[in-house]
């Protein structure tokens, strides 16, 4: 570790690290719940804490939060991404059986599922939200009011929460209004802030408690933005750093100061020994602001500061790069202070762990298991801590399995499962799936078993969801953004034209088939990323109505600020029937541009169009096309 508990109580300070006498519990006075405050940073990494020994980020704040409690080495996140891994904290499952797996913004919960507000509320607990939401757009069965919170002010889509500028956040479903802003990167109501002071307005109004103060704030994630005159900005705006990597540390340092004011209320309030806090970041490190001094990122996220030692991977994949997570509990008088636990745990364990020390009953199908006794101590937990036979997580086309030293990986369904003992090996960088075999066969076993189909919640109001979504900017960059035409010269009319199958297509978001052919730049088809992922090669079939002679096909590539499933690769067919198509009349390779390219053919006769996709330019499996045209006659 790099500071000794000595070190920590050294920074701690001594009066924040001496837990005063017990409180006096009369005779016939039920044991008071605790008040609940749970702190969840948008990335900072495992190591992007000082007292973690980073020589670049200040977190004097957290540091004493670790200081005065415990600080855990393997407290994991549930996914490595920003909605999945709300949705494992939220609801005590891991990755195999949430209905929040992937991340495009507003993937709701389903209706009925229980969460930790809903859990806590039922034993009296006020409860509220601030910050980032992650676990349903609004218009869908996953609102946070209605899985258990009184209120949830700020972000309920992901896409919305990118600017610190909308022109409103979102409470309970209803607009909140922030005055001068139009999304983006400037405005005047600093929409951070006002979650904050709503947070410490929930603490305040619920003092005589108990109380569930959750805090996903975004900050340092999203545009790297902070006012001009924030304290913070002050102390890293004449560094000589590259300009983002300033303004993220100094959204690190505001952030630890809210977490510095949150505690002081808490303090003037007098219920800090009533209150256990937790704070934790929610993925892996992002690497931010990689160059070739920084391989990887400026300020080390996954990097130990002395020893140079480095997590696998980041943010996005399941290596321990994207894993690790810094997470911090303090409660004075009941947690020891200045422990560090190397406890194995992961956000599933969060649901089962508040509610015991809210003396509430868990869903019976959550995975986690409560760490009580490893945070209390197991004397007055009473009993001992139990482990995990094995820790899940899946993201996208990657599994993971855990079980005591042993990590599992396999980077995609076509990969080898790799084995690593992380014991001697935290880097993951010699698999040792060869040699054991009967472990790697028993963690194989358990990932099947952790699986279930995604089951995931519904809208019924689409159209609020996505102009959150638009509020980014502040509904302006979209309706006035130039988009590239498709040209129409030699193309035959496309009036006529069917879709007559496609082998996926996105109806989460409405990129249905029919886009791809409907005259319109602005509309795109893509496939199908949501509930099932479908890869490579996807098909589209058209009907041009009658036998026409092609000559080529021409081609727009998605005209909104994405690259995904840009078509790179790719193949075209013709025929006179719809389910019989010979080898590919043109091959081809298409560019990384915006505007349309296309590709000739000798002259061939036909009415159905087979466009069968290769690759695309991220790389991923997806396929998006804005426009598709034939050329002929
Ligand atoms: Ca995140
Ligand atoms: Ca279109």
């Amino acid at each position: 570790m790099p500071y000794t508990r000595r070190e920590f109580l050294k920074i701690a300070g001594i009066g924040f690290v001496l837990a005063g006498p017990a409180r006096i519990v009369p005779a016939g006075e039920k044991k008071r719940k605790p008040n609940i405050v749970y702190i969840m940073s948008d990335e900072l990494g495992y190591y992007e804490l000082s007292c973690m020994g980073n020589p670049r980020l200040k977190t004097p704040n957290v540091d004493r939060l670790a200081a005065g409690g415990v600080r855990f080495t393997q407290g994991l996140a549930g996914a490595p991404v920003c909605a999945p891994t709300r949705g494992c904290l939220m609801t005590g499952k891991h990755a195999g059986h949430t209905s929040v797996r992937t991340n495009p913004g507003g993937t709701p919960l389903r209706e009925g599922e229980e969460t930790v507000a809903s859990v806590l509320k039922r034993v009296g607990y006020a409860t509220g939200g601030f910050g980032k939401w992650g676990c349903g757009g609004r218009g869908s069965t996953g609102v946070p009011e209605k899985h258990g919170f009184d209120v949830f002010v700020g972000y309920y889509d992901q896409v919305h929460a990118h600017t610190y500028y909308p022109p409103y956040i979102v409470r309970n479903s209803e607009e909140m209004p922030l005055a001068g802003n139009q999304g983006g990167r400037s405005g005047k109501t600093y929409s951070h802030y006002v979650i904050v002071d709503e947070a410490k307005k929930f603490i305040r109004a619920h003092k005589d408690g108990p109380f569930f103060c959750y805090l996903p704030v975004t900050p340092p994630h999203g545009m790297f933005d902070l006012p001009e005159d924030d304290p913070s900005w002050a102390l890293f705006r004449e560094k000589p750093w590259p300009e983002e990597a300033k303004r993220y540390a100094a959204m690190v340092h505001m952030l630890d100061r809210q977490v510095g004011e949150v505690i002081a209320l808490l303090k003037e309030l007098g219920l800090e020994r009533d209150t256990v806090v937790f704070f934790c970041g929610d993925n892996g490190g992002a690497d931010y602001f990689r160059d070739k001094d920084h391989p990887r990122g400026f300020f080390g996220a996954n990097v130990h500061p002395k020893t140079g030692k480095a997590f696998r991977g980041h943010k996005g994949n399941l290596y321990e790069g994207g894993l690790r997570i810094p997470i911090v509990a303090n409660w004075p008088g009941h947690i020891r202070p200045g422990r560090v636990s190397d406890h194995l745990w992961y956000f599933p364990d969060v649901l089962p762990t508040l509610a015991e020390l809210a003396g509430a009953k868990a869903p019976k199908d959550v995975d986690g298991i409560s760490i009580v006794p490893e945070l209390l101590g197991e004397d007055a937990a009473g009993r001992k801590q139990a482990e995990h036979e094995y820790l899940y997580w899946e993201y996208g086309r990657q599994v993971a399995v855990r079980m005591g030293h042993w990590k599992a990986i396999r980077p995609n369904p076509k990969a080898d499962w790799e084995l690593y003992d992380l014991r001697t090996d935290i880097s993951e960088e010699t698999n040792v799936a060869a040699d054991h075999p009967d472990v790697l066969a028993k963690m194989k076993a358990a990932a099947e078993k952790a699986h279930e189909p995604v089951r995931e919640g519904v809208f019924h109001n689409r159209e609020i969801h996505e102009k959150d979504r638009r509020a980014k900017w502040g509904g302006q960059r979209s309706a006035g953004r130039k988009t590239n035409k498709m040209p129409q010269d030699g193309l035959i009319p496309n009036k006529d034209w069917k879709i007559v199958r496609s082998s996926s297509e996105s109806r989460f978001n409405g990129k249905l088939a029919k886009n791809a052919v409907d005259g319109d730049p602005g509309t795109l088809w893509h496939s199908q990323f949501q509930g099932g992922l479908r890869e490579h090669p996807h098909e589209l079939v058209i009907d041009l109505g009658k036998d026409c002679e092609v000559r080529g096909f021409r081609y727009l590539a998605r005209q909104d600020t994405g690259w995904n499933g840009a078509l790179k690769d790719c193949e075209f067919c013709i025929s006179a029937a719809p389910k019989e198509f010979g080898k590919p009349v043109a091959k081809a390779a298409f560019k990384k541009v915006k505007t349309a390219q296309e590709v000739t053919c000798k002259p061939v006769r036909g009415r159905y169009v087979l466009l069968r996709t290769l690759s695309a330019q991220d790389d991923g499996p997806w396929a998006s096309v804005a426009e598709l045209g034939v050329i002929g006659k």
